[in-house]
């Protein structure tokens, strides 16, 4: 398996923790997120987005999307539930990530962390991004009410969706401090055996 690859990029981050956790060996090539001038052109064959991450299996078929790639390796694992409804919940918590939490926390995070751009160029764009971002974030509050994982009653690639960029709100500048069981069930995510933090090595 090859991951084409970018160290603080949330998306690439949920298939390096789920080969983790599957024991599954990859070899990392690193893209540039930061440099946007990069066309990446040398991803234009692989993923018509030329977004990561991208991967190329050993047979040679490409696959891209974080979340489908959580697919491709989760299924029939203990990470998908095999049930119904479940899997279909999985899916509910998965298309909530990509249209509410990582085009607020996810962009508010590489702008002020990451894009090393001046503050004034984007600033008046934040408040907009906090306020989404807040609002995913009292919505994935109140799905954790009562419960230890986002589906059922086990970790699942569900939760490795959700974790990426929520884990990291502080770099968005945005305190996980009010949210109770966001923080516990954070904890409990990254006891699972088989956790890495973001950046770890392959
Ligand atoms: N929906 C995609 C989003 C991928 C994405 O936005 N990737 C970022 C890095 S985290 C990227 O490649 N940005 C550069 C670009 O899109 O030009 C996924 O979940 O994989």
């Amino acid at each position: 398996v090859l991951l084409y690859d970018n160290p603080v990029s949330g998306n690439c981050f949920k298939v390096r923790l789920l080969l983790a956790h599957l024991g599954i060996p990859y070899e990392r090539r690193f893209v540039d997120v930061i440099d946007r001038s990069d066309p990446r052109e040398s991803l234009a064959s692989l993923n018509p987005a030329r977004a990561l991450p991208t991967l190329v299996l050993d047979d040679g078929r490409p696959l891209a999307e974080s979340n489908a790639i959580l697919w491709y390796f989760g299924e029939g694992t203990r990470f998908v539930p095999f049930e119904h409804f479940e899997r279909t919940k999985v899916l509910q918590w998965q298309f909530f990530e990509q249209y509410e939490l990582l085009p607020s926390i996810g962009i508010r995070r590489w702008l002020v962390t990451y894009s090393g751009w001046p503050r004034e160029r984007y600033e008046s764009r934040l408040p907009e991004y906090t306020r989404r971002g807040k609002k995913a974030l009292a919505a994935l509050e109140e799905g954790l009410e009562d419960r230890d994982w986002l589906v059922g009653e086990s970790f699942s690639i569900a939760d490795i969706t959700l974790y990426a960029y929520t884990h990291a709100a502080n770099e968005a500048e945005i305190p996980l401090e009010p949210y109770e069981n966001i923080r516990a069930w954070l904890d409990r995510v990254a006891a699972e055996p088989g956790h890495v933090p973001i950046d770890a090595e392959s």
